[in-house]
C-alpha cells in the first residue's frame, strides 16, 4: 500500500514570511505538493505514532491537497491525523487543535489574505507542537531539504471523505473529520465574559462581520449568531468559497471597502469587523471612526484585563518592528515589558512560550495572545467586543480616549504590490548603502537621529534575523521603515510604513496621510521610489 515515488527537487521551495506560497498552478505541478510535504516530513523530527492536525482555507485545491497530506502521514508513519471536516480549519483554530490534543505538528493549508481560485495563490504552513509557525530553523531546514528529495512516501487508497465527521482509516493510522468549529468556540466562551456581550446585543447593540467569503465564515456565523446571540445577516460573505468570490481577502479598507463604507455612512451599526483569508487577522471599525491596527493593540493591551482570560493582567507586550509605538507607551506607563520583533509571527512563539508577554501584534492587522501561537482575528473581534461591553463606552469614544491619555501615534502604510523584483532590490540596496550617512541629515524641522537594517536577537534562543527591514528614526519619534514583502507571489511588493508621534490632543483630529504628508514627502525623496518602481502612487494605503 505504501509507495516511494521517485522526484527530483524543484529549486523554489523556500518558505517566505508565512509558509510557502506560490500560484495555484505552480502547486498544480505534477509531484510539487507532494515534494514540500514531504520535506516538512523529513523535518519534523520523530513523527512515528504521533498526531498530525490539517486543514485549510477552503480555497481551490484545499480538498485535493488534504488527500495527499493525509495519504503521505500515513505512508510517514504518523499514528493520527486530526482534519477539519470539509477540509476546512482557520488558521487560530488550527493553531489550538495542535495545542489542545497535543499534537506533533499541523499543516495549514492557505495563502491568507492573496486571492484564490485556479488563478490566484496557493500556500502550505507547518506548525510545530506549541501550534505557533515553524521557526526559520525549520523552514530553512525544509528548504534545504527540498532542494535535494529524491523520493517521497505516499499511500495508495481511496480518498477520505471530508464531508462526514468521524474516524476512518488509512493503514495503521487514524483519521479522524471534527468538527472544525467546536474547540475554537469553546475556547473563547472560556476568554470572554459572553454573558456581557449579550447583555449588550440585548439592549440593542449591533455589529457588521465581513468573512470575506473565507474560512471565518463558519465560526462566525457560529460565535456571533448563534452564541452571541445578535441578529442573522450579522455575518455577511459567510460560506467559504473556492475563489473567495473573486475577492482579495485582505481585511482593510481598500479590499474590504464595503465595509468601510458602511461603517462611516449614517446606516453604520455599533461595530464593524472582518477577517483574512485564513481567519488569523482582523479589521476592526467604529462607526465613523477607521482603527489603525498598532491603535488596536495598544487599545487591546491598556483594556484587557476587562476580559475574564487577562483578568490578572499582562504579562509583557511584542509589536512587529513596523507596528507603531502606540503599544509601547501602554507597555511604560504600565511597567510592562515590550519587544519588537521582526515581520511574521513565527518571531513571537518564543516570548510567549517563556511567558515573557501575553498580547502580540502587528501593524498589518494581526492581533493576538497566548491562548494559541498565531494570530486570532475572531479574538481580537471577541476582545473589542468584551471590552465595548464591559466599559459602556462606544469604539470611537474609547479610541479617542486613548489618544487623550497616551497620545496619538499617527501611522500609515504604503504598499506598491507587483513591482519589478530587480527595481526593489536595487532600491533596497542603494538604501541600505547609504544608511552610516544618514543621521544628521535634515529635512525642514525634521533630523534623522539613527539609520540602520533591523536585526533581531531573540532573547530566549538567541537567535538573530538580519535584513529585516530599513528604519529610518528622526528626532522625537517619527519613523520610515522600508521592507520588501515576504508572501507575494508576483514581482514584488514594497512596503512604506510611516509613523509621527502627537502628545497635543488639539492636533488629534487631523487626517492620517496630512498628518503624516512631510514623512511620506522624505520617503520619496530618500528613495526616489515612484521613480524607481515606475509607480505614481502607492497600491494600498493603510
Ligand atoms: C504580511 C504582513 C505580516 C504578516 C504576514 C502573514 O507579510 O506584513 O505582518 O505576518 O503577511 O500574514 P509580508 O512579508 O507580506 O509583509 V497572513 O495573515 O498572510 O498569514
Ligand atoms: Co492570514
Amino acid at each position: 500500500m505504501i509507495q516511494t515515488v521517485a522526484t527530483s527537487p524543484f529549486h523554489d521551495q523556500n518558505p517566505g514570511t508565512s509558509g510557502l506560497r506560490k500560484k495555484t498552478r505552480v502547486f498544480e505541478t505534477p509531484h510539487y505538493a507532494e515534494n514540500f510535504i514531504q520535506s516538512i516530513f523529513d523535518c519534523a523530527g520523530d513523527i512515528v505514532g504521533k498526531l498530525l492536525v490539517v486543514g485549510g482555507d477552503g480555497r481551490y485545491l484545499n480538498s485535493e491537497i488534504i488527500q495527499k497530506v493525509l495519504k503521505m502521514a500515513a505512508a510517514n508513519g504518523f499514528g493520527r491525523v486530526t482534519a477539519g471536516q470539509n477540509g476546512w480549519l482557520s488558521t487560530p483554530a488550527a493553531s489550538n487543535l495542535i495545542r489542545k490534543y497535543s499534537a506533533h505538528g499541523g499543516i495549514i493549508l492557505s495563502a491568507s489574505h492573496n486571492p484564490a481560485g485556479q488563478a490566484g495563490d496557493f500556500g502550505i504552513k507547518y506548525n510545530v507542537a506549541n501550534g505557533g509557525p515553524a521557526p526559520e530553523k525549520v523552514t530553512g531546514a525544509i528548504y534545504q531539504a527540498s532542494r535535494t528529495l529524491t523520493r517521497y512516501k505516499i499511500a495508495d487508497v481511496a480518498d477520505i471523505p471530508l464531508d462526514i465527521a468521524g474516524e476512518r482509516r488509512i493503514g495503521d493510522m487514524v483519521v479522524e473529520i471534527v468538527n472544525p468549529v467546536a474547540d475554537y468556540a469553546a475556547l473563547m466562551e472560556t476568554l470572554f465574559d459572553f454573558a456581557a456581550i449579550r447583555r449588550m446585543v440585548s439592549h440593542g447593540f449591533r455589529m457588521r462581520f465581513d468573512a470575506m467569503n473565507a474560512i471565518t465564515g463558519p465560526y462566525a456565523h457560529e460565535i456571533f449568531e448563534h452564541r452571541l446571540g445578535m441578529e442573522t445577516g450579522t455575518v455577511v460573505n459567510g460560506t467559504p468559497l473556492p475563489d473567495f468570490g473573486g475577492g482579495h481577502p485582505d481585511p482593510n479598507p481598500t479590499y474590504a471597502a464595503g465595509l468601510y463604507t458602511l461603517m462611516m455612512s449614517d446606516a453604520a451599526p455599533d461595530f464593524g469587523a472582518a477577517s483574512d483569508g485564513d481567519g488569523d487577522r482582523n479589521m476592526v471599525i467604529g462607526r465613523d471612526m477607521f482603527i489603525s491596527p498598532s491603535d488596536s493593540l495598544a487599545l487591546l493591551a491598556a483594556n484587557a484585563h476587562l476580559a475574564p482570560g487577562c483578568r490578572d493582567g499582562i504579562a509583557g507586550i511584542a509589536r512587529s518592528m513596523p507596528t507603531s509605538a502606540a503599544a509601547d507607551r501602554v507597555a511604560a506607563r504600565n511597567g510592562l515589558k515590550m519587544y519588537e520583533t521582526p515581520t511574521g509571527w513565527k518571531f513571537f512563539g518564543n516570548l510567549l512560550d517563556s511567558g515573557l508577554v501575553t498580547l502580540c501584534g502587528e501593524e498589518s492587522f494581526g492581533t493576538g495572545s497566548g491562548h494559541v501561537r498565531e494570530k486570532d482575528g475572531l479574538w481580537a473581534v471577541l476582545l473589542w467586543l468584551n471590552i465595548l461591553a464591559a466599559s459602556g463606552k462606544t469604539a470611537a469614544g474609547l479610541v479617542r480616549n486613548h489618544w487623550r491619555d497616551y497620545g496619538r501615534n499617527y501611522y500609515s502604510r504604503h504598499d506598491y504590490e507587483g513591482v519589478d523584483a530587480g527595481a526593489a532590490t536595487a532600491m533596497m540596496d542603494d538604501l541600505r548603502a547609504r544608511l552610516a550617512a544618514l543621521p544628521g541629515t535634515q529635512f525642514g524641522p525634521l533630523t534623522i537621529s539613527a539609520a540602520d537594517d533591523f536585526a533581531y536577537h531573540d532573547p530566549v534562543d538567541q537567535s538573530v534575523s538580519e535584513h529585516q527591514g530599513i528604519r529610518i528614526l528622526f528626532e522625537g519619534g517619527a519613523r520610515i521603515i522600508f521592507r520588501l514583502s515576504g508572501t507575494g507571489t508576483e514581482g514584488a511588493t514594497v512596503r512604506i510604513y510611516m509613523e509621527h508621534y502627537e502628545a497635543d490632543l488639539d492636533l488629534h483630529n487631523m487626517d492620517t496621510q496630512e498628518a503624516l504628508s512631510p514623512l511620506i514627502a522624505i520617503a520619496d525623496e530618500i528613495s526616489a521610489l515612484k521613480l524607481r518602481l515606475n509607480r505614481l502612487r502607492p497600491t494600498v494605503i493603510v
